[in-house]
C-alpha cells in the first residue's frame, strides 16, 4: 500500500459541475448509470487524461458525449478508469454492475437487513460509480431510483424530491435534485420498507422544512428523542451560530449495520440505530445524551463540513474539530456545562492522550495517511475540538463568533483548509495565530511542568511553567506550543484576587480570581503580587487546553481545592489526584490504611451542594484504562496491580462510608416515571454510584442491588445492578440477572448489545471462555459492526485483567477476531486492533502483544486498513 503525503496535493485536473445517476436496484445485483458533466481546468494541458477513482465495478457500458469510447482511449484498473483524448468539456457516460448484497465492508452501496443503504465518506464513492472521489470536487447531482416497490417502498437521495411514477413489473422510481453541489462522500441513497416519523421546523427565515425520521416499523416508538433533538439543535444553531437550514427537508434514516455513528450526507443523514433510536428499557441515560449530541453534530454538519467542506481529507479535522466543538457547546448549553467539560477532559485524558503517545499519534492535520479511514480519531474529532475551543479562548467569544460568521460567508461553497479557517479568526481578531497553528502540525500532549515559589515578606507568588511535547514518529523535535492555561489562586478563605506583576491598576471586575496566562516558550515565569497569604495554584480551570500538568500537589493542597474551589474541574482533578494517589501507595504497599485525607475529601463532596452527576463523578474511582495510561506515561503500567488496587480501594471506601452511601442511595432515588432530564440524570448517576458501594460492601449490598435489577424501570438502573452483582455477586446471582434479562430483551438489538458487553466485561471466572461461547450465540452477529464492539471491543477495552491474560489468550483471541474481519470489513478491523498496539506500555505481556501483531502482519493479502496499523505498531 501506498502512503499519501500532504504535500504532494495537487489540484483536481477536471471538475466535474453535475452528475446524474440512474440506480437499477435488484437483489442479485444493481446497476449504476451515471453521466458527469465534465470540464478540464484552466490552465491543465490537453493530453492530461481524465482518471475516475473506481474499486468493484464491472464496466458495462463507456462513452464520451453519446459516443463510444475505443480501448485505445481507456484503462481499467482495480483502482482506477483513466480516460485520455477527451474534449475541453463534455458527458462522460458509464454503466457498471455492482454487488450491494454480497458488500460486507459496509462502504459503499450496502444492504442491512434487507435495506440498500450507502456510506461514502471518506472513499466509498468509489464503489458506486468512477468519479474523482475526492472531496474538492463539488457536483449537483439528480439522482433516479429504480427498485421492487413491494421490498422498497421508500427511495431516498439527497436534495429535492422531484418525481415518482410507477413502472412495469411492481417496479417504482423516484427521482432526486440536490441543489447544492458537495464532494461524493455526502451523496447517499437510501431503498428499503421503511416506516415514518414526522414533524416540522419553520427557520428563523421563515421556510418550513419538513422533518422525516425512517425507521422499521418496530422501532417507531423510538423516535422521539432523537426528533426532538434535531429541532432542538436547529434553533440552537440559529441561535448561536447563526446557521439557518437551506432545504425544504431533512431526513434521518435508521440502519443497523453501519460502520460509524452516524454519517452528515445532505439532508439524508444515515445513522446507526444505536445513535438514533431511544427508549428507557433499552437505552441508558448515556446513551440520551450521546443521541441528543449526535443528531446536533450531524445537523451541524450542514454548515460546517457540508456547505464549507475539506479540500483534501488531511483537512479531516476543519470540519470535525469545529464540528465536535459545536455539538460540546450545545449539549454544554442543553444540560450541565460543568459535566460536559468534566466528561470531555476525561475522554481526552484517558484515551486520546493514549492515542497521541502510541505508534499511530499523528497531529490533528497529519501529513501523511496510508489509509484515511483510520485517522477518524480521538485526535482529529476531540483534540481538534479542543484546538477550536482554545481559539475561542484566545480571541474570546465575540470575536470567534465573528471569525465563525466570516469563514462561512467567505468560503460557502468551497473546499477549503484549516488555514483557510484560521486565516478567518486572524482578519477578525487582527491577532497573529501563525505560532498557535502548531497545533494542527505537531502530534503528542504537550506537558506543562510548574513549579512555585513564595515570598512571604512581599506578599509575591512566582510560577515557573515550562512545556515540553515529547517526540513521536517522524517528529523528534517539538517547538513550544501557545497554551492558554486558565488559573485562579485558592486562599484559606476561597479563591483569591489576582495582580500580576507589572499590572498597574487591579481589573474591576467580579471576575479578578481568575486569569488565563499564556504559556508559549519553553520557560516563563508569573509574578503574582499584593497576596495576603501563600496560595495553592487552580490550574488549568476548565480544562482549557489539551495538556497534561505536572504540579507537585501536597494532598493538603488538593483536599483544599476539592473543597474550596470555585471550577468544577478542578476539583474533580484535584479528587482524581487524591484517589490516583491512594492507589499508587496500595500498589506498593497492598496493606496501606485508607489516607486520612482522602476521607475527609469524601465527606466534603457529600456534603457539598454541586451538579449530582459531577459529584457522582468526583467520587467514582478513576477506570482502569486512565490509571494505565498515566502508569505508561510515567514507565510501565502493570494491569493486575492495578485492578487488585482499584478493588481494594473500592472495598475500603464502601466499608468506611458505607451509611453515607446509604443515606445518598435513598435520598436520591427517583420515584417519577423515567425521564432523560438532566435533574433526573444526575440523581440517577449519584445514587447508582452510591449502590455500587452498597453492592461492595457486603451482601446486604448485594441483594439490595438485586432488587433494584427488577425493580427498576429503565436501563441505566438496571445495568449498574447487573454489573454490581455479576462483580460482587455469587455466580448464580450473577446468572439468574443475565439470564432474566435476555428474556426480556432478546428481541431488542440495541439492549442485547449491552447484554453483550457487560458479559465481556465481567472480569470474574473466565471471561475468554464466555467470550468464546458468546461469539456462537443467536445474539451475536459477527456482521454487525456494534455486536463486534460490544462482545469484541468490549472485551479487549473493558477487560484488562482478562485481555492481559499471562498465557497470551486474550491477544490471541482478539488477533482471529481481526484476521476474520480484516476480508469482511477492513475499517472494523483496524479499528478493533488498538488495544494490541499499545504492547510498549507494559510491564508483562508485551513480547506476546507484539508476537500477535507480527503473525498478523504476515498474512496474505493485508486490507490497507490493518496494514497500516500493524506496521505502525511494530515499527
Ligand atoms: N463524517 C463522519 C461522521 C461524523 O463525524 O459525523
Ligand atoms: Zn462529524
Amino acid at each position: 500500500p501506498k502512503t499519501i503525503f500532504l504535500s504532494d496535493y495537487q489540484a483536481p485536473a477536471f471538475t466535474v459541475s453535475h452528475t446524474e445517476l440512474h440506480f437499477e436496484l435488484f437483489d442479485k445485483h444493481s446497476l449504476v448509470h451515471a453521466r458527469l458533466h465534465f470540464r478540464r481546468a484552466d490552465g491543465v494541458s490537453e493530453d492530461t487524461p481524465l482518471q475516475l477513482n473506481g474499486q468493484e465495478l464491472e464496466l458495462l457500458a463507456l462513452a464520451v458525449d453519446g459516443q463510444k469510447v475505443a480501448s485505445a482511449h481507456y484503462e481499467l484498473s482495480d483502482d482506477f478508469l483513466r480516460i485520455d483524448g477527451l474534449p475541453q468539456s463534455g458527458v462522460l457516460e458509464t454503466s457498471a454492475r455492482i454487488y450491494p448484497q454480497s458488500n460486507t465492508s459496509l462502504e459503499g452501496l450496502y444492504r442491512s437487513r434487507g435495506l440498500f443503504c450507502t456510506q461514502c465518506e471518506a472513499e466509498g464513492f468509489r464503489k458506486i460509480t468512477w468519479f474523482p472521489d475526492r472531496p474538492d470536487v463539488m457536483s449537483t447531482y439528480s439522482v433516479t431510483i429504480d427498485a421492487d416497490a413491494g421490498q422498497c417502498p421508500e427511495l431516498l437521495s439527497n436534495g429535492n424530491l422531484m418525481h415518482s411514477e410507477e413502472l412495469a413489473e411492481g417496479r417504482h422510481r423516484a427521482v432526486w435534485e440536490d441543489p447544492h453541489p458537495k464532494p461524493s462522500y455526502l451523496f447517499a441513497l437510501v431503498a428499503g420498507d421503511l416506516q415514518r416519523v414526522e414533524d416540522s421546523f419553520t427557520t428563523v427565515g421563515g421556510r418550513d422544512v419538513r422533518l422525516i425520521i425512517l425507521v422499521e416499523e418496530k422501532d417507531l416508538d423510538k423516535c422521539a428523542h432523537a426528533m426532538d433533538s434535531l429541532k432542538r439543535s436547529m434553533r440552537w444553531d440559529e441561535e448561536r451560530f447563526g446557521r439557518e437550514y437551506d432545504l425544504d427537508v431533512f431526513h434521518i434514516v435508521a440502519v443497523d449495520d453501519f460502520n460509524m455513528g452516524a454519517m452528515e450526507n445532505k439532508s439524508l443523514n444515515i445513522f446507526n440505530t444505536s445513535c438514533v433510536l431511544a427508549a428507557p428499557d433499552t437505552t441508558t441515560d448515556l446513551g440520551y445524551q450521546r443521541i441528543e449530541s449526535i443528531v446536533a453534530h450531524e445537523y451541524f454538519h450542514n454548515w460546517s463540513g457540508n456547505r464549507v467542506t475539506c479540500r483534501d481529507w488531511f483537512q479531516l479535522s476543519l470540519k470535525e474539530g469545529f464540528t465536535v466543538f459545536r455539538d460540546a457547546e450545545f449539549s454544554a448549553d442543553m444540560g450541565s456545562r460543568s459535566l460536559k467539560r468534566v466528561e470531555d477532559a476525561m475522554t481526552m485524558r484517558t484515551l486520546q492522550f493514549a492515542e497521541d503517545a502510541g505508534p499511530m499519534a499523528h497531529p490533528v492535520r497529519p501529513a501523511s495517511f496510508i489509509e484515511i479511514s483510520n485517522f477518524y480519531t480521538l485526535t482529529v474529532y476531540e483534540k481538534g475540538a479542543e484546538v477550536v475551543r482554545m481559539i475561542q479562548t484566545l480571541l474570546g467569544e465575540e470575536d470567534f463568533r465573528r471569525g465563525s460568521d466570516l469563514y462561512f460567508e467567505r468560503h460557502d461553497g468551497q473546499a477549503v483548509t484549516c488555514d483557510d479557517f484560521i486565516a478567518a479568526m486572524e482578519d477578525v481578531s487582527g491577532k497573529d495565530l501563525t505560532d498557535f497553528k502548531r497545533w494542527y502540525s505537531q502530534a503528542g500532549t504537550p506537558e506543562l511542568s510548574i513549579r512555585d515559589s513564595w515570598d512571604e515578606e512581599q506578599g509575591i507568588y512566582t510560577l515557573t511553567v515550562s512545556q515540553q511535547t515529547p517526540a513521536s514518529l517522524g517528529q523528534s523535535e517539538k517547538s513550544p506550543v501557545v497554551i492558554p492555561l486558565a488559573m485562579g489562586l485558592l486562599g484559606e478563605a476561597g479563591n483569591l484576587r489576582i495582580k500580576l506583576d507589572g499590572e498597574m491598576t487591579d481589573i474591576e471586575s467580579e471576575d479578578n480570581t481568575h486569569r488565563i496566562l499564556i504559556a508559549d516558550k519553553p520557560t516563563q515565569t508569573f509574578r503574582f503580587t499584593e497576596l495576603p497569604e501563600r496560595p495553592t495554584p487552580a490550574l488549568l480551570r476548565g480544562f482549557s487546553a489539551p495538556v497534561r500538568v505536572d504540579y507537585p500537589y501536597s494532598r493538603e493542597q488538593l483536599l483544599a481545592l476539592v473543597s474550596r474551589d470555585d471550577d468544577d474541574f478542578v476539583r474533580w482533578d484535584a479528587m482524581q489526584q487524591l484517589m490516583v494517589s491512594a492507589l499508587q501507595e496500595l500498589q506498593e504497599n497492598p496493606e496501606a490504611a485508607l489516607d486520612p485525607i482522602l476521607e475527609t475529601a469524601v465527606n466534603a463532596i457529600c456534603s457539598q451542594i454541586l451538579d449530582p452527576a459531577v459529584q457522582a463523578d468526583m467520587l467514582r474511582l478513576p477506570s482502569e484504562t486512565y490509571l494505565s495510561e498515566l502508569a505508561s506515561h510515567a514507565g510501565k503500567a502493570d494491569v493486575h496491580g492495578i485492578f487488585r488496587a482499584r478493588e481494594s480501594l473500592r472495598k475500603s471506601l464502601a466499608k468506611v462510608f458505607r451509611e453515607r452511601w446509604a443515606s445518598l442511595f435513598e435520598g436520591l432515588r427517583v420515584t417519577e416515571p423515567y425521564a432523560p432530564t438532566g435533574e433526573q440524570i444526575g440523581s440517577r448517576a449519584l445514587a447508582n454510584v452510591a449502590l455500587d458501594y452498597l453492592a461492595t460492601a457486603d451482601d446486604q449490598g448485594v441483594a439490595l442491588a438485586r432488587d433494584y435489577y427488577f425493580a427498576a424501570d429503565n436501563l441505566t438502573n438496571r445495568l449498574v445492578a447487573l454489573r454490581a452483582v455479576l462483580r460482587e455477586g455469587s455466580a448464580e446471582r450473577g446468572e439468574e440477572l443475565l439470564e432474566d434479562f435476555y428474556q426480556r430483551f432478546c428481541g431488542e438489538a440495541l439492549a442485547m448489545n449491552h447484554w453483550l458487553l457487560v458479559q465481556a466485561e465481567n472480569s470474574v471466572g473466565d471471561s475468554i471462555s464466555r467470550v468464546r461461547a458468546l461469539m456462537q450465540h443467536p445474539a451475536y452477529d459477527s456482521r454487525n459492526p456494534n455486536k463486534i464492539r460490544s462482545l469484541i471491543g468490549g472485551f479487549a477495552n473493558g477487560n484488562a485483567v482478562q485481555f492481559h491474560r499471562e498465557d497470551g489468550a486474550g491477544y490471541q483471541l482478539l488477533g482471529e477476531v481481526v484476521e476474520a474481519l480484516n476480508a469482511q470489513n477492513p475499517q472494523i478491523a483496524s479499528r478493533l486492533l488498538a488495544p494490541l498496539t499499545r504492547w510498549k506500555n507494559y510491564a508483562a505481556g508485551g513480547d506476546l502483544m507484539r508476537a500477535e501483531l507480527q503473525r498478523l502482519s504476515e498474512l496474505p493479502s493485508l486490507s490497507p486498513d490493518v496494514y497500516e496499523v500493524v506496521n505502525k505498531s511494530l515499527a
